[in-house]
């Protein structure tokens, strides 16, 4: 999607700290951090949020899952990590285009 900033940041137009990125996703760290190491998974494809997810895109989500903890363990992360993803104006969702947050190198607060 043209004006989207995580397609812009996936295709490379907008910048970003990538530490991760394969044929179907990019990671990057948060422009904001709210933990030591933040990062955010995309996918290439412009999804708007886990409410918007199509029968097709199982695959994708199954990817994007099962390369989680390894790129949590890239940026450091052996001892464990957060995953949060916020869908939707109730879920405080500030960028409409599907992404996993990591989260993680200090003492989370307990949720
Ligand atoms: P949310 O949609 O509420 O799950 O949070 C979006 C996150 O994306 C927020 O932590 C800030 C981050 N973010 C927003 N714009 C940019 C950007 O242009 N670059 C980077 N690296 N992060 C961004």
């Amino acid at each position: 999607m043209t004006g989207c900033i995580f397609c812009r940041i996936a295709r490379h137009e907008a910048p970003a700290c990538i530490l991760y990125e394969d044929e179907l996703i990019v990671a990057f760290r948060d422009r904001a951090p709210k933990a030591p190491v933040h990062l955010l998974v995309v996918p290439r494809k412009h999804v708007c949020n886990l409410a918007d997810l199509q029968r097709q895109d199982q695959s994708l989500i199954a990817h994007i899952m099962m390369k989680l903890p390894q790129i949590a363990r890239l940026s450091g992360l052996e001892n464990g990590f957060r995953t949060v993803t916020n869908t939707g104006p109730g879920g405080r969702q500030e960028v409409y285009h599907l992404h996993f947050h990591i989260l993680g190198g200090g003492t989370l607060p307990a949720i």
